[in-house]
């Protein structure tokens, strides 16, 4: 176990009035109450007519002073710009690294020089050049000759309302090869000859709130990993308004490769973010990634550099300290990083350099691959993450990978399959000067141009499936060639496009035809109508009249104003038991409720990390599902599911509680595992707990499953943390919509016989309509319970647990428990649905006994 691990002392989160236990206070609050202590009573009268006195000659000479140098001089506002530049003909000296060498000072004293008379050139901006400085040297080996790189920064003293004549001037892209070092070679000797200019404004972010970097600055060995860390991590959190600067240098021929161990930042990179550069000066140009949030431990941010040389950067605000960052730097030799190549044989892998971690960037691969004549070549992209915020991905200008003259960029690709008309194909991959990713890992085959698939089904696009995927309702081909020609299946619905799509998708709101076949005769109103929640029809003119034309008050919720209302089921009832007409309001950000509390108890259902990989598959990472649990009875060990939604408090399904071979009903047999991810394997981030007590909905019925729902005591209060942490428990009126998609998650251990998964599984499921569900179904739907269908092809497993959650992510913020696993096929098999219980129905039930 690792001790220090931060993961398991902080929450990431804003602190708040829960009682969710463990909280990170932001270390700024102790600063601000100091500040502003107040005079006590006495003391306040006393000096209180002096003060006053003082007060009122102070603003006479606070006011002429502001005439003074407001009036009469214009304001001048200070501008930081930074740059490089490539000297070509001056030699790299060792000594350069060192800023207090002689060699450096002359080096920069000479470039400052140059820089002054370079600007003085320029008389639209000579006039308010204040001064350069050189930051750093680095070596730039270039066809076999050694240059020179300065990083520096001029500074300059703008009138007020010249700023964009400066900005324009002082913003210099990089030179194009032609005009190399004519604004700068002179005839003298001694001059240095100036190449690939780069400058530009230093980020108003920065230059407002602090001065000047704390500076540290490190120089890899091979072998060797040299540790950073944020300042106490991971004791205590980074402090407020933090601007360090990490120099990494490597030896000459060699990479820095930097990568995150631990990542725990705030989540706004406007706030608080660390920034990775190719370069020693923090040029836009050079910045290979900015970050901030909370990554999955085990899965390193890891960058390259393209010379010898990165910069770190770590800012932060006035609020909310987070734990920070732990990472290890070292360098590999130039070469590592190095990539394309010939390929040849029946299949084989290729992937971007230093994958899975980022590419590094200005580099150009190209692999050439050859399999035996006669046969043609497939490449498949297991993997494909080339995004560039901002960047429109049909265009393709920055990162791109292109084969067949077709340019791929971006994170999500159409198909991921291309094939050749040949026995060879040429992939060509580019990276840019700034913002690198993960890249790709990619498959190729050969292939038999008259078979392609041999006992598999082949895709229009020469994808090969499994022959049980035709015809599903699924597209797996990705280009829709197996849902073609299709004769549909009793529990098909036949669209009129001839497409088969599973009947559980009818009268969900979604269009899975293509064509609405499967949204038609269900019983919606006319057009100009409006269709009530309890499915009537009223004319689009009574909506949000004031008046409950629809008999449920359906017409009159989400009228743009909140307002308080008659309360019905279908309104949100404040704590102060008066109702609004708002949809879902709580944690939404607004206070709606006059009282405040739709926005009380807001820690729960937000995820801890983010992902730095695109990630498919049914696996989930450890800390993806913080509120699931794994209920474990001796001998047998993991027999159902629950969902935390305190730190003392569970949810489950009542028939997981009920007395069979064994005593399932008495506390003393469960061992709860919560901040499990692997079955058998307790992590550190794990916490196993015994019971106080199993409380089971009274009305729970075994024959027909109604009111599946069980609460759960834990002997003692557990720690929460990013392993740890509670599902939000939605309010009677919340609304899943029909329709929506949904997760289930577990080990699957209860359904099908002997399979057990060994690491938490998830599949995304669709809300169900429920008349369509319990006509497909044998058994009777109540209203206590809630279907869902496996929503993504190619799921086969079985991932729900009885018991266990149905998460709902609402607004792409927080997740919300929608349903408890509860019967049917909650095993995720594709055209089967799964019944759940509906957690709106228990709202008030759950808060008598738990208070949460
Ligand atoms: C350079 O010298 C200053 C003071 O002379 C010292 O504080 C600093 O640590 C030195 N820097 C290096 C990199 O040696
Ligand atoms: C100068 O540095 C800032 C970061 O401090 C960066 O945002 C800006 O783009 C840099 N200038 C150039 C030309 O890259
Ligand atoms: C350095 O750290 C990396 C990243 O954790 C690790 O993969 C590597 O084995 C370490 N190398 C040494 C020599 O410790
Ligand atoms: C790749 O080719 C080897 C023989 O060269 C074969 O054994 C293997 O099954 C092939 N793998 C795939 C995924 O086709
Ligand atoms: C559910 O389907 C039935 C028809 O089977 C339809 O009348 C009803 O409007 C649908 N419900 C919703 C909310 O779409
Ligand atoms: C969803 O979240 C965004 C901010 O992330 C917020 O601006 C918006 O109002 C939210 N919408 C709803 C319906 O809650
Ligand atoms: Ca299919
Ligand atoms: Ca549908
Ligand atoms: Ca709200």
């Amino acid at each position: 176990m690792d001790p220090l691990d931060a993961g398991t002392r902080y929450s990431p989160r804003a602190p708040a009035d829960s009682d969710l236990g463990e909280h990170f206070l932001p270390a700024s609050d102790s600063k601000k109450l100091e500040k502003h202590r107040k005079p006590t009573k006495k003391e306040g009268i006393g000096i209180g007519v002096g003060l006053l006195v003082m007060a009122v000659v102070l603003a006479l000479i606070t006011g002429l002073l502001v005439w003074h140098f407001h009036l009469r001089r214009a304001e001048k506002i200070k501008k930081k710009y930074n740059g490089s530049l490539k000297i070509t003909n001056e030699p790299y000296l060792d000594d350069y690294e060192d800023p207090n060498s002689s060699a450096f000072q002359e080096l920069a004293d000479k470039v400052v020089l140059q820089l002054k008379s370079f600007y003085s050139k320029n008389p639209r901006v000579s006039k308010y050049y204040m001064g350069s400085s050189v930051l750093a040297f680095s070596d730039d080996l270039d066809e076999n000759q050694e240059n020179v790189v300065a990083y520096y920064r001029s500074e300059f003293e703008v009138s007020q309302g010249q700023e964009s004549v400066v900005d324009g001037d002082l913003t210099i892209k990089e030179e194009p090869e032609q005009s190399k070092s004519r604004a700068f070679a002179s005839p003298e000797e001694n001059i240095l000859k100036f190449e690939n200019m780069v400058s530009g404004v230093e980020d108003s972010r920065l230059t407002k709130t602090f001065e000047n970097p704390q500076k540290h600055s490190h120089h890899a060995q091979s072998g060797k990993n040299i540790t950073l860390e944020s300042p106490g991590f991971p004791d205590s959190p980074y402090p407020p308004n933090t601007f360090i600067e990490w120099e990494l240098r490597a030896d000459h021929g060699f990479r820095v490769m930097l990568s995150f161990l631990k990542f725990s930042l705030e989540e706004d990179c406007r706030k608080d973010f660390i920034k990775v550069y190719n370069s020693l000066a923090p040029i836009e140009e050079k910045a290979l990634a900015e970050k901030c949030g909370s990554y999955y431990p085990n899965e390193p941010l890891t960058f390259v550099s393209s010379r010898n040389v990165m910069l770190l950067r770590l800012l932060t605000d006035q609020d909310k300290n987070f734990p920070g960052f732990r990472a290890v730097f070292t360098q590999i030799p130039k070469d590592l990083a190095a990539c394309g190549g010939e390929l040849t044989g029946l299949n084989g892998t290729f992937q971007t350099p230093n994958y899975p971690g980022y590419y590094p960037a200005s580099i150009k691969c190209v692999w050439n691959i050859e399999v035996p004549v006669e046969k043609y070549v497939k490449v498949e992209f297991k993997t494909f993450d080339l995004s560039e915020p901002g960047v429109r991905r049909r265009e393709c200008l920055k990162d791109y990978v292109e084969l067949n003259d077709q340019k791929l960029c971006g994170s999500k690709l159409k198909t991921k399959v291309i094939s050749s008309n040949s026995n060879t194909m040429r992939v060509s991959f580019r990276s840019d000067k700034s913002y690198v990713y993960q890249g790709f890992l990619a498959e190729f085959y050969a292939f038999e141009p008259s078979n392609p698939c041999p006992g598999t089904f082949k895709c229009f696009n020469n994808k090969c499936i499994s022959p049980l995927l035709e015809c599903d309702g699924w597209d797996d081909c990705e280009d829709n060639s197996d849902e073609k020609h299709c004769t549909c299946s009793d529990s098909q619905i036949t669209c009129k496009n001839s497409l088969c799509k599973p009947k559980m998708w009818q009268c969900d709101g979604v269009d899975d035809c293509g064509d609405n076949t499967d949204e038609e005769n269900c019983g919606q109103c006319k057009e100009e109508e409006f269709t009530c929640l309890n499915n009537h029809c009223v004319s689009n003119r009574k909506m949000c009249n004031g008046k409950d034309d629809c008999g449920d008050g359906s017409d009159e919720l989400d009228c743009g104003g909140v307002s308080i209302v008659p309360c019905t089921s279908l309104t949100h009832r404040c704590k102060n038991d008066k109702c609004i007409n708002k949809q879902n309001p709580e944690c939404d950000g607004t206070e709606d409720c006059e009282d405040g509390s739709d926005e009380d108890n807001c820690a729960c259902g937000k995820k801890p990390y983010k992902s730095s990989r695109i990630v498919g598959g049914t696996d989930t990472r450890e800390g993806e599902w913080p509120w699931q649990v794994s209920l474990h009875v001796e001998p047998k060990g993991h027999v159902c599911g629950a969902s935390v939604i305190s730190n003392r408090w569970l949810v489950t399904a009542a028939h997981c509680v009920q007395d069979r071979d064994i005593r399932y009903s008495s506390p003393d047999v469960w061992d709860v595992y919560l901040g499990l991810h692997i079955q058998q394997v307790i992590g550190t981030g794990t916490v196993k707990r015994k019971l106080k007590q199993i409380i089971p909905h009274p009305k729970y019925n075994k024959e027909t499953f109604d009111n599946d729902i069980a609460l759960m005591e834990l002997e003692s209060a557990v720690p929460l943390n990013n392993n740890i942490w509670p599902i939000c428990l939605p309010t009677a009126s919340y609304k899943f919509p029909i329709g929506s998609s949904v997760w289930i998650t577990g080990w699957g251990a209860t359904r099908e016989a002997g399979f057990l998964a060994h690491v938490l599984q998830k599949a995304e499921v669709r809300i169900i309509n429920s008349t369509v569900c319990g006509k497909l179904m044998s058994d009777p739907i109540t209203p206590q319970m809630l279907c869902a269908g496996v929503l993504s092809g190619g799921v086969d497993a079985c991932q729900g647990d009885s018991g266990g959650p149905l998460s709902y992510l609402a607004n792409n913020t927080r997740y919300y428990l929608a349903g408890v696993v509860s019967w049917g096929d909650g095993c995720a098999h594709r055209n089967k649905a799964g019944v759940y219980t509906r957690v709106t129905r228990f709202r008030r039930w759950i808060k008598e006994l738990t208070g949460v």
